[in-house]
């Protein structure tokens, strides 16, 4: 007798019409054999869809280059389909689900014909953890099947978990024929079930990432009273050895990854990585929040990374233990056939092709690797990794942090007085527009509270008030500060340097969690003076650290307006406490606001 497994991939099968079917067992030989097709068999816009790169400087490291019109997450063709447009709310696309189901069969139907169709069960987090979910993708591509072996926990542990059950995610994949006007991806988050069809694109096609562990997730998280959180998790060790975990919220490429993997400028501090992207947060027996991380690499934005920014993410990059490591859509340096991207360490190239095939001309200012250009690398591969990355109860987190990317406005720091006002500051949240999503303007800023405004499954003003609930079941809550690296001086210059400096904030918050460092109250929340921070070793003038912390009322005036237009759009479903929140701000700012 089939199991339901068989059963649904059959269906599959019958559907898209596949004329091999191939079940991965996520093993090393077979990422090979895949890595071999994907030089010499497969192809995407006429390019093979893998190339070997200099093993010597990248031991294991293959590029690909994804069709020009596909690199990046296309958020206006993401829909979320629940059978009402209410439960979706304002932040999704939605569709009808049997509209989307008619929409979809016709797109899908005989798709794979003369392809290989990639059967891959997999897991999201620790096969041990009780916090782990069972799932299964079929794809029509190579890179999508060696991508998901470096991301996620693939094959025979995913079978044994789902064994003779029902109880797994379901995700049907093909690039079709990557035209942009039939490209959709499509979640039916009553069903476990996510259609993707038309990208090859990371976020896109990696069913398991950002459609599952993030979208799917948070609908099943409000069900079941835990959070799906687009956040990186990280350890900081103190000079005595003592370990504190904090999460962070940060949207798509403002600096998670190298938040993740930092390297403390601060001598006795060190950072433990337990995830760059996303956290799946659970009330433990003990009252404390405890987060495990559902991936198993990174997928992360490659310009900017250099040994000066992210020196462990460069040691990870070059790594090569666990088989393979991926570099979509970066330049190659064709003197040496390494990959290449703005920012990294060493001379331009002289000869070097660009992210869509053509010889790059440094001359003519254009951009050798893609902004949105990224590494797919196993997270074993990384010297930071915490030894709790596979503990099954996940880590205990102490702080929450909120941050996006701001030019004013926002301090470099700020600790909330309550989990309800620390819940409010991730609604507030806005952010400057990054590469990672087409379609929108990079540069503008919107709003994007807790970083998830791409990624919430369902209705945002239900999610506000799922967190209010969830703090409610806490005993020992998190703090919450919210963070802000990118202010800028009246030369639109950084103020703050950022990266490994980023430990003397971290070493504030901690020491806050322990009661130990001095602070004031302010109208934004609770900050540190000047000499709270340890400065030691910067050059930094006194009046630069307290433009980090200004308050401009009349800035905060448009500030308040935008926040309350954002919350009013999901009416009724914006929690009360939320409001009182607001107009607390409002008036500590005295700003007069139209919200009564
Ligand atoms: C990502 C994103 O790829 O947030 O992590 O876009
Ligand atoms: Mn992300």
């Amino acid at each position: 007798m089939a199991t339901p497994l068989e059963k649904w991939v059959d269906e599959q099968a019958k559907l898209t019409k596949p004329s091999k079917i191939y079940w991965c067992d996520g093993s090393e030989e077979e990422a090979r054999k895949l890595i071999e097709i994907g030089i010499k068999e497969e192809t995407i816009n006429g390019h093979p869809v893998f190339q070997k790169l200099n093993d010597k400087n990248w031991p294991n490291a293959y590029y690909h280059q994804s069709h020009p019109n596909d690199v990046a997450r296309t958020e206006q063709l993401t829909f979320v389909c629940h059978p009402d447009r209410e439960t979706a709310g304002p932040n999704n696309n939605w569709m009808d689900p049997k509209e989307a189901k008619t929409k979809m069969t016709a797109l899908f139907d005989g798709c794979m014909k003369g392809r290989t169709m990639y059967v891959m069960p997999y897991m999201m987090g620790h096969p041990n953890s009780p916090y782990a979910k069972a799932c299964v993708q079929v794809t029509d591509n190579c890179y999508v099947a060696v991508s998901m072996r470096i991301m996620t926990r693939l094959g025979k542990v995913a079978l044994d978990r789902i064994g003779n059950t029902e109880n797994f995610v379901r995700g049907l994949h093909s690039v079709g024929d990557l035209n942009p006007e039939r490209r959709f991806i499509m979640h039916f988050p009553q069903e476990n079930l996510v259609w993707s069809f038309g990208s090859g694109y990371g976020g896109n096609a990696l069913l398991g990432k950002k459609c599952f562990a993030l979208r799917i997730a948070s609908c099943l998280g409000q069900k079941e009273g835990w959070l799906a959180e687009h956040m990186l998790i990280m350890g900081i060790e103190d000079p005595k050895g003592k370990v504190t975990y904090i999460a962070a919220a940060l949207p798509s490429a403002c600096g998670k990854t190298n938040l993740a993997l930092m390297q403390s400028a601060l001598p006795g501090y060190k950072v433990w990585t337990v995830g760059d992207d996303i956290a799946w947060l659970n009330v433990g027996p003990d009252g404390r929040l405890y987060a495990i991380n559902p991936e198993a690499g990174f997928f992360g934005v490659a310009p900017g990374t250099s040994s000066k920014t992210n020196p462990k993410m460069v040691e990870t990059l070059k790594s090569g233990k666990f088989f393979p490591t991926l570099f979509t859509n970066t330049a190659i340096d064709n003197d040496t056939n390494e990959p290449w991207w703005e920012g990294l360490d060493g001379a331009v190239p002289k000869h070097a092709t660009d992210w869509q095939g053509l010889a790059w001309d440094a001359a003519k200012g254009t951009k050798a690797a893609h902004a949105n250009s990224r590494f797919t690398v196993s997270m074993y591969n990384c010297p930071s990794l915490s030894k709790e990355v596979d503990n099954p109860q996940g880590v205990p987190i102490s702080a929450i942090l909120f941050g996006g990317k701001r030019a004013k406005l926002i301090p470099l720091v700020a600790e909330s007085l309550s989990w309800q006002q620390g819940v409010f500051i991730g609604t507030r949240m806005g952010s400057e527009i990054t590469a990672a999503a087409s379609s929108l303007t990079v540069g503008a800023t919107r709003r994007d509270p807790m970083a998830m405004l791409p990624f919430c499954g369902y209705n945002m003003g239900d999610y506000f008030g799922h967190w209010l609930n969830v703090g409610k079941k806490l005993k020992h809550a998190p703090k919450i500060f919210s963070i802000n690296w990118f202010r800028t001086d009246e030369n639109g210059k950084f103020i703050w340097p950022g990266f490994g400096d980023n430990i003397r904030v971290m070493k504030w918050i901690i020491d806050r969690i322990e009661g130990k460092a001095g602070a004031k109250e302010t109208a934004i929340g609770i900050i540190p003076e000047a000499k709270d921070l340890d400065l030691s070793g910067l050059n930094i003038p006194q009046s630069k650290i307290e433009q980090l912390f200004s308050v401009n009322p009349a800035e905060w005036t448009g500030e308040l307006e935008e926040i309350e237009k954002y919350l009013t759009q999901f009416g009724s479903h914006t929690p009360e406490a939320i409001w009182q929140e607001y107009r607390s701000l409002a008036e500590k700012l005295g700003v007069t606001v139209a919200k009564k």
